[in-house]
């Protein structure tokens, strides 16, 4: 026996619109299905894909629907929006598009560990800019957090990824490829072109971005053709350039080349950005999280620059970042449809058609998992021991299988890096400590005007800056 899946109280026409609040859905979806259930069924109007819209949030449900065997990533609307600039990328590609393989193959090995340890030395000196900055502005300045973040990570995914550098510490308004990004973004995350009249502006500057950010894209790949030691490069673009896919022996078109590039200064940057400073503002509010993550980071670090090898043993780092990924997943969703027809749950019966939106902050406060005290930020969660007694699938911020987020690792390093470095080098404190936490969203999650004061500590004059004779770091010039 199915059993049709429950559906809150809905208008006519506008179905459940009104209860979701357009500027945070992601935060209202997460309140419905705690006081609704685990699973429910939205209608609302002006959706681009056929089949129903279905939210989970439950553990039971979120395993069951990891199984690739019986489910593959839905490009749902939100994605399917992106497209309009990421094309076929391997974000917003279609598991099944000839591409999503071809790319997949080609890309995987340059996010494999090896090569992540041999971005450090990139990573290191882009943080190294932020952190001067600071230290040049002083203790009296205030920072907002996403802001010198989201600087930060999106220079270190172009140097790494391109060997390209924006400069955003160095530049009062971002690079005119950020404008065009974050104004394409938001545009499509109003839905994209729109028909109404009265948007007019909206659409011509959306057009306007789109074109802008495919020049300034082919424009780099152009400049690497034309590069007399293009040759020598391995960094990501080389390979997008040359890499064959062992399967098949093809190649990437340029055009799929640039829709890489804009993928992952998309996915790799803004994300990162809110996970630092979603840390940053856990670490700002619990002191003794705040001191046991400095302990640790002076003990394993004194007063040298990090090194690469130091990374595995920043182990509470480390469990900071995930208990603050479970708490702000800053990517808060992934679409899964049914490769056939299915019963989920024991008694919901779901369709090819159908997406299903596993909804991250809702899956990572299961009661069932987490125990009572879910809302709790508490990096114990993660120690050795119990994270392994975690059940697998309890915890996705990455996304699943196949489909799972290709950056992790790069992200987890750059983040830790930075964290770490941070922490030697300053005492931070909140610029408006009793200000509640405003999670702004885009498409993705942000503390909304997070602000520091960094202050260099006592001690050694300039602890931490790294040793030009260490090979590991960068060469600042
Ligand atoms: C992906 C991803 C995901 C899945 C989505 C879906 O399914 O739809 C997720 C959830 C994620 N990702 C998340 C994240 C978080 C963080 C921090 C990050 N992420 C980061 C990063 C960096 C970089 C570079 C990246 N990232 C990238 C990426 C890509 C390319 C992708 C796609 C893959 C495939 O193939 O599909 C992703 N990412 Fe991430």
């Amino acid at each position: 026996m199915t059993l049709p899946i429950p559906a809150p109280q809905a208008l006519p026409v506008l179905g459940h619109l009104l209860a979701i609040d357009a500027q945070s859905p992601v935060q209202s979806l997460t309140r419905l299905l705690r006081d609704h259930g685990p699973i429910a069924e939205l209608r609302l109007p002006g959706r681009r894909k056929g089949g129903r819209l279905i939210v989970v949030g439950s553990y039971a449900l979120a395993d069951e629907l990891s199984d690739q065997e019986r489910f593959d990533k839905q490009v749902h609307d939100d994605l399917e929006e992106i497209r309009a600039f990421a094309g076929d990328g391997l974000f917003t590609a279609e598991t099944a598009e000839p591409n999503w393989r071809r790319a997949h193959n080609i890309l995987m090995p340059a996010f494999g560990p090896l090569a992540i340890r041999g971005m450090f030395g990139q990573m290191q000196d882009v943080c190294e800019q932020m952190l001067l900055r600071w230290e040049r502005f002083g203790p009296a300045a205030e920072f907002d957090v996403a802001d010198q973040m989201t600087r930060l990570t999106l220079d270190t995914i172009a140097l790494c990824a391109f060997d390209y550098r924006f400069n955003s510490f160095y530049l009062e308004r971002m690079h005119p490829f950020v404008d065009a990004m974050v104004g394409a973004l938001d545009v499509a995350g109003k839905g994209g072109l729109s028909s109404n009249p009265l948007h007019l502006n909206r659409n011509r500057q959306y057009r306007h971005d789109l074109a802008a950010i495919r020049e300034i894209a082919d424009d780099l790949i152009r400049q690497r053709q034309a590069d007399p030691q293009a040759d020598e490069k391995d960094d990501l673009l080389a390979l997008m350039l040359r890499g064959r896919d062992p399967e098949t022996g093809e190649g990437l078109s340029l055009e799929n080349v640039r829709n890489q590039m804009v993928t992952f200064l998309i996915a790799g940057h803004e994300t990162t950005s809110g996970l630092l400073s979603f840390a940053v503002h856990f670490l700002l509010r619990d002191p003794e999280v705040l001191r046991r993550a400095r302990e640790e980071v002076d003990r394993v670090l004194g007063d040298r620059a990090v090194r690469v090898t130091d990374l595995p043993k920043l182990t509470y780092l480390d469990q900071v970042l995930r208990e603050t990924l479970r708490l702000w997943p800053t990517a808060p969703a992934f679409g899964l449809r049914p490769r056939a027809r299915t019963i989920i749950g024991g008694r919901y019966e779901v369709y090819t058609d159908d997406t299903l939106l596993v909804l991250l902050p809702a899956l990572h406060r299961d009661l069932a998992v987490w125990g009572p005290d879910v809302d709790r930020f508490d990096p114990e969660r993660f120690a050795p021991g119990a994270l392994e007694a975690l059940p697998t699938n309890a915890w996705k911020p990455f996304g699943n299988g196949q489909r799972a987020c290709i950056g992790q690792p790069f992200a987890m390093q750059e983040a830790l890096l930075v964290l770490a470095s941070v922490l030697q080098r300053f005492d931070l404190t909140a610029a408006r400590p009793d200000a509640p936490l405003k999670v702004k969203e885009t498409l993705t999650l942000k503390p909304h005007d997070l602000r520091l004061r960094a202050r260099l500590r006592g001690g050694t004059a300039r602890p931490g800056q790294p040793d030009p004779a260490d090979q590991s770091v960068a060469q600042i010039t």
